[in-house]
This record gives C-alpha cells, sequence and structure tokens, in this order.
C-alpha cells in the first residue's frame, strides 16, 4: 500500500466570486444567482463532528459551517451552533431554513457497543435520525453525507478484502442500522435525485475528542493508557484484527467524497475506505517502538469481543481509489508517531 503524504487542499475561503464563502462542487450548495448555501454537522460535539467542523471552517470560513447537537457545547466556539435533537425533523428543518443549509454531513448516531447495550435507542437515531435528515434534506436540496461503516458487514463478508460489493448480513443492531442507512440513501439519491454519498468507515484513531461507545475505541484507550500509566488492559483478544484509520486521513475522505465529480460516483453509499489493519498484539509493538516498557494484558469482554469477530479484518477499497482518487497518507507507524506526540504534548499542558 502506498501512503501519499502531500499536502492538504489549500483553504479556499474567500476565493469565491459567488459570495462570502466557497463550498467547491455539489450543485445544491449553490443557490439560484450563484450564492453558496452552508454546511450544517449534526453530531458536531462527538469524536468526528469535533474534528470535522473545524476542518471545514478552516477551509470555507467560521460562518459557513453550522454545528449541531443535541447537547449544547462546554465552551464557546467561534462560528454557529444550533441546538439540533435529530429525532425531532422540526428542529433539523429549523436549523436548515434558519441557516440556509446546502450540504448536511450527518453524524448523529450511536456507536456497536453501546448500540448493542441500546438497541430500540439505536434504531431509533441511527434510523430515525438519517430518515428526517434525508427527508429535510430533499425537501430543501440539500447533499447529505452519511458515515456507514466496517459495522454494514457480518460474518457471512469475505473477512480479508471486505469486496464493495459483497454478502451484508450484519449481526449486530448497529449493522443493520448501517447497512440500511446505506440503502436509504441509496433510495434517495435514485428516487429524488437527491445528492447522498457516504463512506464505510473503519475504527477511527483520534487525539483530540474521545471515542465513545464503539468496539474500536481500545486503539484510542491503548495510546492514552501508554503514556499515562505504562499499562493498559484490552477488552478484545490480542489476535483481534480489524480495519484503522487515522483521524486526518478520515476527514480528508468525507471532504473529498464530497468534492467528488458527480459523474465519476458509481456506488456512492456507501465506499469501503481503508488506511491500516492491525491486532490489538500489533498496536502495542508499535507503542513500544516510542515507550518500551508500555505493557498490555487482556480481560475480554465478550459483548465487544462478539461485535469485532463478526466484521472483515479489513475491506478493499479499489472503488474509492478508483472513482474519487481516494488514497491513506498515514499507516501504522506514522499515525502512532503522530498520536503520541500530540497526546504528550496535551498531557503536558494540563
Ligand atoms: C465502532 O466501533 O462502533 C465504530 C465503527 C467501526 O463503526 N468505531
Amino acid at each position: 500500500m502506498e501512503f501519499d503524504r502531500g499536502n492538504d487542499p489549500e483553504p479556499t475561503a474567500g476565493r469565491s466570486d459567488s459570495g462570502p464563502f466557497a463550498i467547491p462542487s455539489q450543485a445544491s450548495s449553490l443557490r439560484a444567482g450563484g450564492t453558496v448555501r452552508r454546511i450544517l454537522v449534526t453530531g458536531a460535539l462527538g469524536q468526528i463532528g469535533s474534528e470535522l467542523v473545524p476542518q471545514l471552517r478552516g477551509r470555507w470560513g467560521d460562518e459557513a459551517v453550522v454545528a449541531s447537537d443535541v447537547r449544547e457545547p462546554e465552551a464557546p466556539t467561534p462560528g454557529p451552533f444550533e441546538r439540533v435533537d435529530c429525532m425531532r425533523s422540526e428542529e433539523i428543518e429549523a436549523a436548515v431554513t434558519r441557516c440556509d443549509v446546502g450540504t448536511v454531513y450527518h453524524l448523529a448516531a450511536l456507536l456497536s457497543a453501546v448500540a448493542k447495550q441500546r438497541p430500540t435507542a439505536a434504531w431509533d437515531l441511527n434510523m430515525g435520525g438519517l430518515y428526517h435528515a434525508l427527508e429535510v434534506a430533499r425537501q430543501h436540496r440539500c447533499a447529505v453525507f452519511f458515515p456507514s461503516s466496517i459495522g454494514a458487514f457480518g460474518p457471512s463478508t469475505p473477512a480479508r478484502g471486505a469486496p464493495q460489493e459483497t454478502l451484508q448480513r450484519p449481526t449486530t443492531i448497529y449493522g443493520i442500522t448501517k447497512v440500511s442507512g446505506e440503502l436509504l440513501c441509496d433510495y434517495y439519491h435514485r428516487r429524488f435525485d437527491l445528492d447522498t454519498r457516504g463512506l464505510r468507515l473503519p475504527g477511527l484513531i483520534s487525539y483530540s475528542a474521545p471515542p465513545g461507545g464503539g468496539t474500536t475505541d481500545y486503539a484510542v484507550e491503548m495510546f492514552l493508557h501508554a503514556l499515562e500509566r505504562g499499562h493498559y488492559t484490552c477488552y478484545l483478544r490480542p489476535d483481534t484484527c480489524l480495519d484503522m484509520m487515522y483521524m486526518p486521513d478520515a476527514l480528508r475522505a468525507m471532504i473529498e467524497l464530497m468534492d467528488a465529480d458527480a459523474s465519476r460516483l458509481r456506488h456512492r453509499n456507501a465506499y469501503n475506505v481503508a488506511a491500516m489493519h492491525f491486532t490489538p498484539e500489533e498496536l502495542a509493538e508499535a507503542i513500544r517502538v516510542h515507550v518500551p516498557r508500555f505493557e498490555v494484558d487482556y480481560q475480554v469482554d465478550p459483548a465487544r469481543q462478539d461485535i469485532a469477530d463478526s466484521w472483515p479484518d479489513w475491506m478493499d477499497d479499489s472503488a474509492a481509489r478508483a472513482e474519487w482518487g481516494w488514497a491513506p497518507r498515514y499507516d501504522l507507524a506514522a499515525t502512532t508517531r503522530d498520536m503520541l506526540e500530540r497526546l504528550d504534548a496535551t498531557l503536558r499542558a494540563r
């Protein structure tokens, strides 16, 4: 696998002739007359949203991106914030209308482990919230980004290199909402010509906001515990191989997919994207290159092990590479180095 470590595209804020901010590519971003509509991010205070919002604002300006969540931010943010409960379509609609939104990154969802504990809440939010977002988007002609997951696959999917198009029979409630979400997004595209696009994301590794309620969260915890305690007790077996991605790659994938030329997209909902795959044992080894005395022991949590065992080891992302030029920049060694440097700086600043 090759890692292209080139520079991120230049921020485009202020370069448009068409308005105060420039959000390229999607027709739904443009109003008649050529002015540009805003981006709304639901679930903006979660692990992805809390990094996606600043990234989007860095490109297109603070005012161009509306952060929204069911809870209020703890500290004031530089751009607009709307309190939106995605279970209430009128709240999504009010934000879209009030802020003149043309693109929705719909991130509000429960992750796999918490979904297993709270299946009704997971169904209601992951399916109901998405349905409300799509309906509002249909009425207001917004583009929609939907984050699917490796969880959309199940035990009957080929585990080593899960193909773009393959058997999807997930055995978790999380996976059922993800595969249904993919189908619903494709339906809205075919039936209503809505510009829906999605990614099947691996486990995400990030140093900014903690993940919450996922099966792959162990990876982030392992980095943090290596620096804070020199020891970590892992809830997955040492040989559990899972697909993973560093957050900067994941953010770039989301933005590049939404920027992509629509005429090249054959799959839309949702593209496999991959960067690296490893086991807890292999991650511990990579961390030991920098923290030599780091120790890991294992106390397997059957609930999360069961979820992990139902997912593929890694996905084949050749469709994303061919159709919109996806290429990861961070492998395990690069991720480990950067994570430890940044976490160390954060811990020292405390
Ligand atoms: C989870 O573990 O639930 C998520 C995912 C892989 O979708 N990180």
